[in-house]
């Protein structure tokens, strides 16, 4: 016991140290942004790359961008067989956390890296995957490398532009990967017996209730736009208020109704992460506007119901006050339940841990979600601190609980059936 405690405190240790060698790969000074496809995104790339090779993978990248590393299976397996498949994003956020995404390949990496040194293998091979692109930041299209893996990824996609101008076919092709052959990349479902993730929860619950680690249930669906609004600019000082068409007005009160609307319904969020007016000036009544809605909901009719409710309301304020939308849906995920016999592995690898099990949904959407398409999936959550902050540099989490989670997670491995 004594050994293996220090094996996963070693394990943990890597982690951290490693979550913060990660974040120097960053576009912002003194903020953690890395987005897809950008030159510091490839040096993360790259990191990922050397740290699975020294852990005895085999690693390659397909045409979407992502990392993946094999761990072979113990002499005597039969060829083919169906790999365990763990792993998360290596993209983030503007202004982000160190954790979200990469956690969950840093994590298997590590306790991947013990097992090679300790010359210990399974009858099956293990498959951690770096996915390229699951936040949906620099193209406004989410779970790019997920999806690419499973055999969903849109072409159409590859027509988005970035803030500059590029499009996302250029810049994977100014990088060296073929779009034209992601759908190639795609896994066959018999390729994977179950896909594990293992993720920081973005919320308080288990650091309310003093749990390290729990078992997802469910991940909550989400619908997400992007919405243009055009009325008519004119002199802060002059336009008199009945006359205005204020495309900044008609997206606050757009966001009111959001708000209202998603208020009171357990598991219903509702969200205006962006709002801009583009060349905006104090004296100028605003001419246009965009914004973004992320709406969300564990039980999909809940999030459907919501969203027509807002598209319905957007109409009505929009014509009330004589502004045109252009309303763009950027992303749409159905809620993906978790496989129970993969929730009852991971609450016994809990239990045989001597902790408390807690199944707990997240309401934030994950790479699970998009494999799910092709494979049984789980998740494991690990406590945050400061309240359970997220998508923030104020993101933490302890090198105990990394322990707790390479503990799970090996006993999870040791025990898993497919
Ligand atoms: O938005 C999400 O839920 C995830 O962090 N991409
Ligand atoms: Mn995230
Ligand atoms: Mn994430």
């Amino acid at each position: 016991m004594k050994d293996a405690s220090e094996q996963y405190q070693r394990c943990a240790r890597e982690v951290m140290q490693r979550a913060d060698d990660l974040a120097v790969h960053t576009e912002g000074s003194g903020v953690l942004t890395r987005t897809y496809l950008t030159p510091m995104h490839h040096a993360a790339a790259q990191q990922l790359s050397a740290w699975m090779t020294e852990a005895g993978m085999q690693v390659r990248r397909d045409d979407a961008g992502n990392v993946i590393g094999r761990y072979e299976a113990e002499a005597g397996s039969p060829l083919g067989a169906p790999a365990l498949v763990t792993g998360s994003h290596f993209d983030t956020v503007r202004n982000a956390g160190k954790y979200d995404g990469n956690l969950g390949i840093l994590l298997p990496i590590s306790c991947i890296a013990a097992w090679h040194r300790m010359g210990k293998r399974f009858p099956f091979p293990i498959e951690v995957i770096g996915f390229a692109e699951e936040e949906g930041v620099r193209f406004k299209a989410t779970l790019l490398g997920s999806r690419a893996i499973a055999g969903t990824f849109d072409g159409k996609v590859l027509a988005n532009l970035d803030e500059h101008g590029s499009s996302m076919r250029q810049v994977m092709q100014e990088a060296g990967f073929n779009p034209d052959r992601i759908a190639a990349a795609a896994w066959r479902p018999e390729a994977v017996s179950a896909f594990v993730e293992v993720h920081i929860e973005q919320g308080p619950l288990l650091l309310n209730e003093n749990l390290a680690v729990g078992v997802v249930t469910a991940i909550s669906g989400a619908t997400r736009f992007m919405a243009e609004l055009q009325g008519l600019a004119g002199h802060a000082g002059t336009v008199p208020m009945h006359m205005r068409r204020d495309a900044a007005m008609a997206a606050a009160e757009i966001g009111l109704y959001i708000e209202q609307r998603c208020s009171g319904q357990p598991g219903l969020v509702g969200t205006m992460g962006i709002l801009e007016v583009p060349n905006g000036a104090a004296n100028v009544v605003p001419g246009s506007a965009r914004f973004s809605i992320d709406i969300r909901a564990e039980q999909d009719a809940v999030r459907i119901a919501a969203v027509e409710d807002v598209v319905a309301e957007i109409q009505r304020i929009c014509s009330k006050r004589d502004v045109q939308i252009e309303l763009r849906k950027t992303h749409e995920a159905s809620s993906v339940a978790c496989a129970d016999q993969l929730q009852t592995q991971l609450a016994q690898a809990i239990a045989s841990s001597g902790l408390p099990v807690r199944h707990l949904p997240s309401g934030a959407g994950h790479d699970a979600m998009a494999i799910a398409a092709i494979a049984d999936v789980a998740m494991l959550f690990v406590r945050c601190g400061n309240g359970g902050i997220s998508h923030h540099p104020d993101e933490i989490m302890t090198e105990e609980d990394a322990a707790t989670a390479a503990q799970v997670f090996t006993r999870f491995v040791e025990n898993f059936v497919a």
